[in-house]
Order: C-alpha cells, then structure tokens, then sequence
C-alpha cells in the first residue's frame, strides 16, 4: 500500500509544476499534496495490477481521480457548503487562499484532471482513453457528484423528494460511492477486462462506497480531529441525514460490517493483499 501512495505522490507533484499565475497553481497543490489516505487512486491502480496490467499505463488516471476527489474536498468545505475550516488536519483551502481561489483551484483540478490522462497515456489506446473520458464526466456532472452534493444540501433544509432512506443511498451513492467506481473502472478499462469482471468490480466499488460512507458518518460520531484531521461531530450539531442519524450507531455499524463482509466474498478470489488490507483497516476501526 505504502508503495503505490508513494507512486500517487510523485506523480501528483510531477503532473502539476507550479507555474504562472502562482495562486492559483499553489492553490490546487495544496490541498492536494496534504496527507490524504489515496484510497481512490490505489484502487485504480490495484485493480489495473490484479488484472494484469503494469500499473504504469493506470498512473495518469489514478492521479486524475485523486484530483476530482480533491475538487470536490475544497468545494465541500467552502462557506457556502458544509463551511468547514479543515481538512486533512491542516486549514481548509478557502481559509489559506480565499474564496475565490477556492472555487477557482476547485474548477481548476476537475478541468485538469482530463488534460492529465490526455496528455499522459501514451500507453493506451484511443478507446480506452474516451471510454476513461467518458466515465470521468458522467461520473463527476449531473449524473454523479454534482447530483449527490444537491441532494445532500437540499435534505439539509429538509425537503425530502423520495424517503430518508432512498434519499440517503441516493446521496452516498453519488456522493462517495461514484468516485471508488470510477476507480476500479479506470482500472478494468486498462486492463482490457471483461464485462464480466467489470461488473463484479463495480459492485464491489459500490458496496465499498457506502461501506466508506457509513464508516465516515461513524467516525465523525467516534472520532477525533486529531485522527480525521477534519472537525467531528458536526454531522450531529448540524442536523444532517446520516446513516447514523436515521439508524441509529448500532444498525449503522451493523449495515458496515454487513457490507465490508460482501465485499470480501467479491474480492477474496483475486487475493489482493492491498485491497483486502484495505477492508480490515476499515473493520478494525468499528468495533462490532
Ligand atoms: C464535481 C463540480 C463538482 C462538484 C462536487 C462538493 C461536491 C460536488 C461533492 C462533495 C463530495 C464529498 C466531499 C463527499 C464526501 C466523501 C468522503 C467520505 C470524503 C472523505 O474521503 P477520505 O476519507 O478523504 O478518503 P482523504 O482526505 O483521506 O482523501
């Protein structure tokens, strides 16, 4: 694990050389070379390896994700979203750099991130790049992030379109879980595999997305800053539709484990040390 975050690292800070107009390039690296745990990227890149391609040709795509990912951390936590002063232990972008750059470095990665797998995928086909494309914009539009992110300010102010529950599976599923599907999918995509094996991957990233999800709303009740480098228990104070405000710590930590164990049934059989760690680090952390 350690050696596929230090490849994610290096590229990172390879693919995005300061330049002018300073601000706003320092203002992307920022938050982006904060200690984040790379879990997205390390999934594009273990799922591309266990399948049977150099992880080399799924770098570019595996530093894209992290660069979506990253967007949407500093758009999340400006004022006029979830208004929160940190991330990743450190201040949050719009506190070191303003508003505007936020929302600028915010724009800024999610128009990058394509330019990176284009311009840095020599090893992949024509196809293979518009089929990475392609699900990169379905995926981080309308379709996917964006529609999560309106649900999830729209329950806030309580108007509720479809049930608590459907409404909470329908954020998360967009929300959290789109960004570990498009993970193994740039990964099964640069593996050539079969849609099959595409299949099963993507129900395991799904089942992953809202196990992380739920992990995430336990820990912000468990937790602290020091261990999340982000402010706990705002989740609580906030009101906020959480698998733990609508279940209960119990049931929520029960529908965790419940779908951690459904991920080990799909992955077991390709004996991925790195994503099976993956899945224990989680289970250790919420105490059945
Ligand atoms: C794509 C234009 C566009 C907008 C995005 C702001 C927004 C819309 C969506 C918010 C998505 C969001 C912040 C979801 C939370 C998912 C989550 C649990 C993040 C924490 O992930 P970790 O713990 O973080 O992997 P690190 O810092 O370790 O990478």
């Amino acid at each position: 694990m350690k050696e596929l975050i230090n490849i994610v690292d290096k590229y990172l800070d390879k693919y995005l050389p300061v330049s002018y107009p300073e601000d706003i390039f320092k203002a992307m690296k920022y938050t982006l070379m904060l200690p984040g745990k790379r879990l997205r990227p390390v999934m594009c890149l273990e799922t591309a390896r266990i399948l049977g391609a150099d992880i080399k040709k799924a770098i570019p795509a595996a530093c894209a994700l992290e660069m979506l990912h990253v967007q949407s951390l500093i758009h999340d936590d400006l004022p006029c979203m979830d208004n929160d002063d940190f991330r990743r232990g450190q201040p949050s972008n719009h506190k070191v750099f303003g508003e505007a750059n936020a929302v600028l470095a915010g724009d800024a990665l999610l128009t990058y991130a394509p330019q990176v797998i284009i311009e840095n995928s020599k090893d992949l086909t024509s196809e293979q790049i518009v089929k990475i494309l392609y699900e990169y914009t379905k995926f981080a539009g309308a379709y996917g992030l964006i529609a999560g992110q309106v649900v999830d300010i729209e329950s806030e102010g309580g108007k509720l379109v479809k049930s608590p529950e459907e409404t909470l599976d329908f954020i998360h599923l967009n929300k959290t879980a789109v960004l570990f599907r498009l993970a193994v999918r740039f990964g099964c995509i640069i593996a050539n595999s079969d849609e099959k094996t595409y299949n099963e991957f993507d129900t395991f990233a799904t089942k992953f997305g809202l196990a992380f999800q739920i992990y995430d709303d336990i820990m912000d009740e468990i937790s602290t800053f020091e261990e999340l480098g982000k402010t706990v228990g705002k989740d609580k104070n906030s009101g906020k539709l959480t698998y733990v405000s609508l279940y209960g710590l119990d049931t929520a930590k029960e529908k965790f484990h419940s779908l951690i164990q459904e991920c080990h049934g799909i992955i077991e059989k390709y004996d991925s040390e790195i994503l099976i760690g993956i899945l224990n680090k989680l289970e250790k952390r919420v105490e059945k």
